[in-house]
């Protein structure tokens, strides 16, 4: 036995030295240790051996096993050591060369002012809330105190899908259903940004797609002070501190009173120029105290309960603070447009 084991042996440490690639010294593997294997055939016929010549034919067979195995893998490895040596010889790197420009995605300029908004409400204790875009009449519009044949509900500014489904015209909705909701009617403060859509022709300040935010606060004693500082406060943070606000009487359905609200021009400061359009104030966003009619009719008592709502444009507001004159770059995803609002260091 320990003669056979020998020879395998020296006829392992021939093979070694005759093996030229790793395909080979796999084949060497399958030559010694595989089914039909040299080491495998020393065990063949243990059945007519001894308990005790069984244990000491077993114990050497796995002697032999793992040396066998060894000598394979470490060929095999110092194969791989020379490999790498030799490509390395070969392979020149130059750490010196400059690192390519990896093109990196970058954040959309509304989304940009939609988050900065979003932050400045929830600062000031918002929550922010969203809702479907496909809506139906109640709403959409009764809710809102927009009745039948009211103006606003033409078909020309909404797109409808049915008599009683649209594509909602503005966030007003989202506010309504939280009102709705609210099981206890306890106060609330909520902004509502998200899509909207109205029947306009497209042009370089309409769309018939756009983004809006809109926000309502309810509760007992909220009054016009709280709307007038509240909104005073994000036009000056988003359009600098030093901007005057004025609050022009306008209408509104949902409000009464309602305000529009301009800020004093921030590229002339209120002397008149083409920003302004000659009048040194710029609107901004459109305001008011909830509607008795609203309060009650989504659930909260007028006679417990005032509160105050507004609405903004994003576009608008991306389009004075960025200076970008045609509604329809937002949408087009040009990339020469839209790195200007990303840019990164080392472009070009
Ligand atoms: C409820 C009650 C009142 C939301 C309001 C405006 C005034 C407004 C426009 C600004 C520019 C829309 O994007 S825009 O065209 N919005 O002027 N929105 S008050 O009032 C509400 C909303 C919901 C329950």
């Amino acid at each position: 036995m320990k003669e056979e084991i020998k020879k395998i042996e020296e006829a392992l440490e021939k093979d070694l030295k005759e093996v030229k690639n790793k395909n080979e010294a796999n084949d060497l593997r399958v030559k010694y240790l595989g089914k039909k294997g040299f080491v495998t055939d020393l065990t063949k016929d243990m059945g007519s051996l001894s308990v005790d010549e069984k244990k000491e034919l077993g114990k050497l067979a796995n002697e032999l096993k793992g040396k066998v195995t060894d000598k394979i893998n470490g060929l095999i490895s110092e194969m791989d050591r020379k490999e790498l040596e030799e490509r390395l010889k070969k392979d020149k790197i130059d750490p010196t060369l400059p690192a390519t420009n990896l093109k990196v995605g970058g954040v959309h300029p509304l989304t940009k002012i939609t988050e900065e908004v979003e932050e400045l409400f929830i600062s000031m204790g918002y929550d922010v809330v969203s809702g479907p875009e496909v809506e139906d009449d109640l709403h959409n519009f009764q809710l809102l105190n927009v009745p039948k044949n009211h103006p606003a509900r033409d078909a020309q500014d909404t797109f409808y899908i049915t008599d009683e489904l649209l594509l909602r015209s503005q966030t007003s909705p989202v506010q309504a259903r939280t009102m709705l909701k609210m099981k206890d009617k306890g106060p609330l403060r909520i902004i509502c940004p998200g899509k909207v859509y109205r029947r306009d022709d497209d042009d370089a300040t309409h769309s018939h797609q756009f983004n809006q935010i809109e926000g309502l606060v309810v509760g007992e004693n909220i009054s016009l002070a709280d709307l007038k500082g509240t909104l005073e406060v994000f036009a000056k943070k988003m359009f600098g501190e030093d901007r005057k606000v004025r609050f022009r009487p306008s209408f509104f359905p949902f409000t009464e009173p309602s305000y529009e609200v301009d800020v004093s021009c921030f590229k002339c400061g209120g002397e008149g120029c083409n920003i302004c359009k000659g009048t040194g104030w710029i609107e901004i966003l459109g305001s008011g105290m909830v509607h008795p009619n609203v309060l009650r009719d989504c659930g909260y008592d007028p006679e417990i309960y005032t509160g105050f709502a507004f609405g903004l444009g994003i576009e608008r507001v991306a389009m004075l603070r960025y200076g970008i004159t045609d509604i329809r770059d937002f949408y087009t995803n040009d990339l020469r447009f839209l790195k200007n609002y990303n840019r990164m260091e080392g472009d070009k």
